[in-house]
């Protein structure tokens, strides 16, 4: 079992009698599905039914004993998978009205042209290739993108960015976009969506012009006539990911215009269409006194100013995709402007796909942050959802974790990231837990409770743990430069950007640890609503798994449970180093419960994360210690590295 199927291992199917009125390739989809997978009572007649009825929104469904209703075909579809599931997870049949939280339920890939992923670990990218003909489309190609629609059209996914957010600006030659609507075409039955990342400066770089600025009249044609283009080959294409003036890329800013001038630009030119724009609140200058405000600074005066069919995509937290941070400030800021979240199901800063690391909790703790902004209540979900402003369109994005390794996503575990972000956009009130079960018993095809129960407390416990080891209390961004795997929080660099080094990020010395960004500090506080902003302006108010990213404290600052500080960063790191040890017992008792490949896979690559997590430990400690200057707590294992032996290896020889 090589994990090719994911969640989608089929048992043998019981007979049951279809009764569908319609005919067309997304109901087949359904038809045959049922058929093919059918486990409930043999011989049932069950009826798909297209009727319009008003409690059902966008492609919603109802469930009941009788069959499936719907408002549209992919709603059919998503209750057709709905079905399938709560038979294959032993949930009891019975009535279910099921409404998407986000309208728009997107992969990004950060795929480039030449095949290679950014921040990807599980292979090539599953739509380019390195070679001359880049337009070539074989027939693996198209039963692989048929696997990946189907997948992701049974946990609700309905859009797909097939190129990377720092886009090359050939995306928009003729070229690629032919390859693009074949691509399109395979997915189109299954209703996800095709949309593009594009380069601001494409009317320069490709179209032949000398400016790209969003106020010229001739940057604004060439614009509308690519659209047009665009739109000829792919009738329901949905629309463009831009990332522009971050990290590099180029943006209207060049222009001396704002991101609302770009973005507006764009939006204009694809409403015809009924497209959208996603502009990233990706940004941050090295100038910045603390890069986690920048994004907030820069979008906050634009609120209002956006068209309705652009919305800005924010990633969870202010800073990048860390094990641990307080939802960016922008979800509690913006009113007038339309917003979605961006997730990273890719595990850049989360043990890659060496580490068993579930993310759903990380995701159901910051769907549940609560803004305050329209008083308490005023949830990430809430908000996001279009439930506390208006907003024509709702989307949520995650960014992909997959690639053409032959289980799609490197470790086995990884696969329930890809899994859980489908059925949270979709439902954005899920917990992880539930989403954890439903996961292991389609996946393992196992419905047995000895092994449901411990690997789902494994997976439930493994994010707290991966914070713990990594950087618990608040603690962020001390990994190895770049690499974004293992620990360097001794990495200085006075020539580089500050804000891309850790000493910046922990800022410790002998006085103490800790980012200051209280009113006395760089006051990034302040750009969240009350209560917020004073209970995370005080230490003793702020809660402990934020401590760090708020307050520079002395290591011998009291914590809640009586430990001094330094003490407490110490069991931190024990007791996730800890876990991942009991996550190996556990594994290994589970055996009889899972084929062999898996098993076995799993199992090395938890022995490879307690090894790093040990790395992780130790580099730590042993580097903080220099400035609090106390023994680490006797009843805790002592370090087995060496500290410069860390230091001064390079990371392909350490974490091989
Ligand atoms: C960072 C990644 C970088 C991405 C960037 C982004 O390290 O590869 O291009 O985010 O989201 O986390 O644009």
């Amino acid at each position: 079992e090589d994990g090719h199927q994911l969640w989608l291992n089929k048992r043998p199917p019981i007979s049951v009698n279809i009764i569908c009125a319609k005919k067309s390739a997304v109901l087949n989809i359904a038809i045959k599905e049922l058929t093919d997978g059918w486990q409930g009572p043999s011989g049932k007649r069950f009826t798909l039914n297209l009727s319009p009825e008003k409690s059902i929104k966008g492609d919603g469904f109802i469930l009941d004993d009788a069959g499936i209703r719907a408002n549209t075909e992919f709603g059919i579809l998503y209750g057709t998978y709905e079905v399938l599931r709560r038979q294959k997870t032993g949930k009891m049949a019975g009535n279910l009205a099921s409404n998407p939280s986000y309208m728009h339920r997107i992969l990004n890939h950060w795929d480039n042209l030449d095949g290679s992923v950014e921040r990807g670990y599980a292979g090539s990218s599953i739509f380019w290739r390195n070679e001359k003909n880049a337009i070539t489309v074989t027939e693996k190609d198209k039963m692989l993108w048929h696997e990946y629609a189907r997948a992701n059209a049974s946990i609700g996914i309905n859009g797909t960015v097939v190129n990377n957010v720092n886009a090359s600006p050939l995306i928009l030659t003729s070229v690629y976009l032919k390859k693009v609507k074949d691509i399109a075409g395979v997915l189109r039955p299954y209703g996800v969506k095709v949309y593009l990342s594009v380069n601001f400066s494409s009317p320069v770089k490709t179209g032949g012009l000398k400016t790209s600025d969003p106020l010229d009249p001739e940057v604004k044609k060439w614009w509308a006539m690519k659209i047009k283009e665009i739109y000829s080959l792919i009738p329901d294409f949905g629309g463009f990911l831009v990332k522009a003036n971050s990290e590099g890329q180029p943006g209207p800013q060049d222009f001396g215009r704002t991101h609302a001038d770009g973005a507006n630009m764009i939006a204009d030119a694809l409403k015809p269409y009924k497209g959208i724009v996603m502009w990233r609140a990706f940004v941050y200058s090295p100038s910045d006194k603390d890069r986690v405000m920048q994004a907030y600074s820069e979008f906050l005066p634009l609120d209002g100013q956006f068209r309705e069919n652009v919305i800005i995509q924010i990633k969870n937290g202010p800073l990048d995709f860390q094990p641990r941070e307080p939802f960016s400030p922008l979800f509690g800021a913006l009113k007038k402007t339309a917003i979605m979240p961006e997730l990273q199901i890719t595990q850049e800063y989360l043990g890659r796909d060496i580490q068993l690391v579930y993310l759903a909790p990380m995701w159901e703790e910051f769907l549940k942050s609560d803004t305050y902004q329209e008083g308490s209540g005023s949830t990430i979900a809430q908000r996001t959802a279009g439930n506390i402003y208006p907003q024509q369109y709702t989307a949520i994005a995650g960014v992909a974790n997959i690639g053409l390794d032959s289980n799609w996503c490197g470790h086995d575990f990884a696969q329930a990231n890809w899994y859980a972000f489908g059925r949270m956009a979709w439902n954005n009130k899920m917990s992880s837990g539930d989403i954890a079960e439903e996961w292991l018993k389609q996946t393992f095809i196992q419905n047995e409770p000895e092994f449901i129960e411990p690997v789902k407390a494994m997976m439930m416990a493994s994010r707290e743990a991966a914070v713990n080891y990594m950087m618990p209390l608040g603690l962020h961004h001390i990994f190895v430069e770049n690499h974004h795997y293992g620990p360097a929080p001794w990495f200085a660099n006075k020539d580089l950007r500050q804000d891309w080094t850790s000493v910046y990020y922990h800022q410790a010395d002998t006085n103490g640890i800790g980012f200051n960004r209280t009113s006395k500090g760089s006051n990034a506080i302040s750009q969240y609503r009350e209560p917020l902003a004073s209970r995370f302006n005080h230490p003793d108010t702020c809660p402990e798994i934020y401590l760090l990213w708020f307050h520079h404290l002395p290591w011998d600052y009291k914590m809640k449970n009586g430990r001094i500080l330094w003490n407490e960063m110490c069991y931190r790191y024990a007791d996730g180093l800890n876990e991942v040890r009991k996550f190996q017992k556990t594994w290994d008792q589970v055996q009889p419960y899972v084929d062999q490949q898996r098993f076995y896979a799993v199992q090395h690559k938890l022995q490879r994360q307690c090894r790093d997590a040990q790395i992780w430990k130790d580099a730590c400690l042993l580097y903080f210690q220099q400035f609090s200057k106390r023994p680490v707590p006797f009843d805790i294992e002592r370090p087995v590295h060496d500290l410069e032996y860390l230091k001064n290896t390079p990371p392909s020889a350490i974490y091989n």
